[in-house]
């Protein structure tokens, strides 16, 4: 078989002349280019080789999560942090090469999601930093297309233009805005085969619409590292958002434990910036705790 790599079809999409698609290799700057210009990439078959296990360790973190109960999505934080060999996709030559390419080699480890995506995801970008850059690594465990269920996204939405960002409900009231279905919002539907990745700027806009009820997915969440005092900030503003949602770490101790130097380099600043905001955290307590004292206190001397 001819195995010439064919033409470029879409957004990073390679295919050779038979008509299979294939990874283009290597993941080189004009792959950067096109991310930072647009916001997201598409990787056909990156983790092909790897998806047997990737799939076999995935479907025993969800069965010890349990499935999601009705409409319910039960994604639990951190996802592949749940499982030793999954917390080793860190260091996969091929999600390595691409984390450093598209943040460097000193990149943060952010957390992952995964388990069922039930029903459509209505227009949303997930987060509004403005200094900093995160993005998600997604990986489909089921076949998607753009009735069922893949990942569309809005090229260059993460982009500022004129300095003025739509807010983040925009898309979603596309009925009362344009007097059109979300679905119908132009945007790019990223079909995906298990052995896929895509990769998207956490700030621009994706949904999806019509998938089965038991479409499965992973994401894993990267930063680059934060050089500056405005970049630390949004990442402290970032790492605050989870306690209300019941999460303290960003990573499991099992990520930790088992981490080689290597990745310990990925979780270091999350720990420090948790770390950092556990102790205010605690000194508020402190704080609150004593005024309510000293209050108390007051209020008893004026009754007696
Ligand atoms: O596949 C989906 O439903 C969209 C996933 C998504 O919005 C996300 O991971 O941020």
């Amino acid at each position: 078989m001819d195995r010439t790599i064919g033409p470029v079809t879409e957004a990073g999409r390679v295919s050779d002349v038979s008509g299979r698609r294939r990874a283009e290799t290597p993941l080189g700057p004009a792959r950067a280019a096109f991310f930072h210009a647009f916001g997201y990439l598409h990787l056909p078959g990156l983790l092909s080789n790897e998806i047997g296990w990737i799939a076999d360790e995935f479907a025993a973190v969800v069965a010890h999560a349990g499935p999601p109960s009705g409409p319910n999505r039960n994604l639990p934080f951190p996802f592949i942090d749940r499982s030793e060999r999954l917390c080793g996709l860190l260091a996969l030559p091929a999600i390595e090469q691409l984390v450093e390419l598209l943040l460097g080699a000193d990149a943060n480890y952010l957390g992952s999601t995964g388990g069922y995506f039930v029903g459509d995801t209505p227009w949303h970008r997930d987060a509004w930093q403005t200094v900093s850059l995160r993005m998600k690594v997604a990986v489909y465990l089921t076949e998607v297309g753009a009735d069922t269920g893949c990942l569309r996204v809005v090229p260059s939405s993460h982009a500022f233009g004129d300095g003025v960002r739509w807010p983040s409900s925009h898309l979603a009231n596309s009925q009362e805005l344009w007097g059109i279905d979300q679905r119908e919002v132009p945007a790019v539907p990223l079909s995906s085969t298990p052995g896929d990745v895509i990769v998207f700027d956490q700030t621009v806009f994706h949904a999806s619409f019509g998938g089965s009820p038991d479409r499965t997915m992973f994401t894993m969440h990267f930063g680059r590292h934060c050089h500056t005092a405005e970049e630390l900030a949004e990442l402290e503003e970032h790492v605050a958002t989870f306690p209300r949602f019941g999460i303290t770490q960003l990573h499991s101790d099992l990520m930790r434990s088992s981490a080689s130097p290597r990745r310990m380099s990925h979780l270091t600043q999350p720990m420090q910036v948790e770390h950092r905001l556990r102790g205010m955290q605690a000194s508020i307590a402190r704080y609150r705790f004593r005024r309510d004292l000293r209050r108390s206190e007051r209020q008893g001397a004026t009754h007696a």
